[in-house]
């Protein structure tokens, strides 16, 4: 039997790797078997991708940074997600095709029908059997994020791009709503943790 492929969605510094860790960590000891990657990244090539899209010093149109962002993902696809799958494991995905339509789609302005045709193609529509959306304030996640460090190219945009994210999140969410689970992510880790794994056997076997 195919695995279940659950991805980890929301603006920047929502709490997302650490919702992930947390999850897997459970996971794990409940004795589940678990690939866990990330986007951009999780292969050699996405590795490189992940360098130039982040890299402050590059300036990039939207098309460009959307077909980088594409060809990760295909690779992603090819030479992880699905051979996990086919192996019967889960897979736990930072950042999955949604991020596209919401930072390259309500973010960048880019038309939805050719983002849909280009991730069709790179990830021969392959969907997440479950979404989960950390929804935050961008003003909160920014901030969240800037404590860490230095932004990356993508955190330096203006709140209003960010504002824009946020709500093309949420507007996936109630386009799709039995594949989202849409949390507060201002919650406590602790509380966040809680609702993912409680919600968990309701949302997968719907
Ligand atoms: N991007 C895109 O534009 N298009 C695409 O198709 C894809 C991605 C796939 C990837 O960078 C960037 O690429 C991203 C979207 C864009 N934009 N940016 N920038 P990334 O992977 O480096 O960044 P990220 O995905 O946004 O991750 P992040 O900034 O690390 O955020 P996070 O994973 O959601 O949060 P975290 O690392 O778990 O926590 C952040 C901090 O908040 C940390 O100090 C935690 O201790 C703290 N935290 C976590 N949870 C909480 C709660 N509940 N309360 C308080 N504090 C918390």
């Amino acid at each position: 039997m195919r695995g279940l492929f659950l991805t980890f969605e929301g603006p920047e510094g929502a709490g997302k790797t650490t919702q992930l860790v947390r999850l897997q960590a459970r996971l794990e000891a409940a004795g589940h078997t678990l690939t866990v990657t990330r986007e951009p990244g999780g292969t050699p090539l996405g590795t490189r991708v992940r360098e130039v899209v982040l890299d402050p010093a590059l300036e990039m149109e939207a098309l460009p940074e959307f077909l980088l962002y594409s060809a990760s993902r295909a690779q992603l696809v090819q030479d992880v997600v699905r051979p996990a799958l086919a192996r019967g494991e889960t897979v736990l995905c930072d950042r999955y095709a949604d991020s596209s339509l919401a930072y390259q789609g309500a973010g960048r302005g880019l038309p939805l029908s050719l983002l849909q045709t280009i991730t069709q193609a790179a990830t021969g529509g392959l969907q997440p059997d479950l979404t989960i959306l950390l929804d935050l304030d961008p003003a909160v996640g920014l901030a969240r994020a800037a404590a860490r460090g230095q932004p990356d190219r993508l955190e330096r945009a203006d709140l209003g791009f960010h504002q824009r994210v946020r709500q093309g999140f949420l507007l996936l969410a109630q386009q799709e709503p039995p594949r989202f689970l849409v949390l507060d992510a201002s919650k406590t880790p602790d509380e966040l943790a809680g609702e993912i794994w409680n919600a968990l056997p309701t949302v997968l076997t719907r």
